[in-house]
């Protein structure tokens, strides 16, 4: 049986005031389905965020971990597949840091894959009524950055633990002033976690 998940989000980045990752983080239950929720916010720095993934899941020992990102401009939430091992990108985090082509871990394998059963996780929110994909790419910046040292702590540990990354599109209010950005809204992406984390533990951890 599951005890603990840990579910993360980012802070704002870039020119926006709020992160749909947070805001869900922050409004999800204390508990899910008996199972302890442990809550962290990561901040939008590559030179931060990962050494707080890997702390967070050495001392909250997770049995799954869902983090989540913004993908402003995307249609719909997006299931990660995959996270690879370097750091590039045209625009600055928090700190001001813009890598080119930096590698996370040197010599760690070039990728890993979500342990999340991602397939099912698309299937099951489809049929809540909501729309979701399975991405082929998180990206190069911090998520994927952060997805890729978790799952690198868990693979090098030899733990059990589950790791995956949802990125969510942009909430109502950050559309506003962006004409045809897609967006949804806090109750859905709610329901969205919902259901990767129910999927996760009835499929991994049966009661
Ligand atoms: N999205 C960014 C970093 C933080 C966030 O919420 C990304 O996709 O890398």
């Amino acid at each position: 049986m599951a005890e603990k998940i840990l579910i993360t989000g980012f802070t704002p980045f870039g020119s926006e005031k709020e992160n749909p990752s947070q805001m869900v983080v922050e409004a999800f239950d204390d508990t899910f389905c008996g199972v302890e929720v442990v809550k962290a916010i990561l901040p939008v720095s590559f030179a931060k965020a990962g050494k707080m993934i890997v702390d967070l899941i050495e001392d909250v020992r997770p049995d799954v971990v869902i983090c989540l990102g913004q993908a402003g401009g995307r249609n719909e939430p997006s299931i990660e597949r995959i996270a690879v091992n370097l750091n590039d990108s045209n625009k600055a985090d928090n700190d001001g840091d813009i890598p080119e082509e930096r590698v996370i871990v040197s010599g760690g394998a070039s990728a890993y894959f979500s342990s999340l059963p991602i397939k099912d996780i698309v299937k099951n929110i489809k049929a809540s009524g909501l729309p979701a994909t399975v991405s082929n790419t998180a990206g190069l910046f911090v998520c994927n950055h952060v997805f890729y040292l978790a799952l690198h702590y868990v693979s090098v540990r030899g733990l059990a633990t589950k790791v995956g990354f949802i990125h969510l599109p942009y909430l109502p209010q950050q559309v506003i002033d962006k004409k045809g950005k897609p967006y949804m809204s806090l109750c859905d992406m709610l329901t969205v976690l919902k259901v990767a984390i129910g999927t996760t533990i009835n499929k991994f951890y049966k009661y």
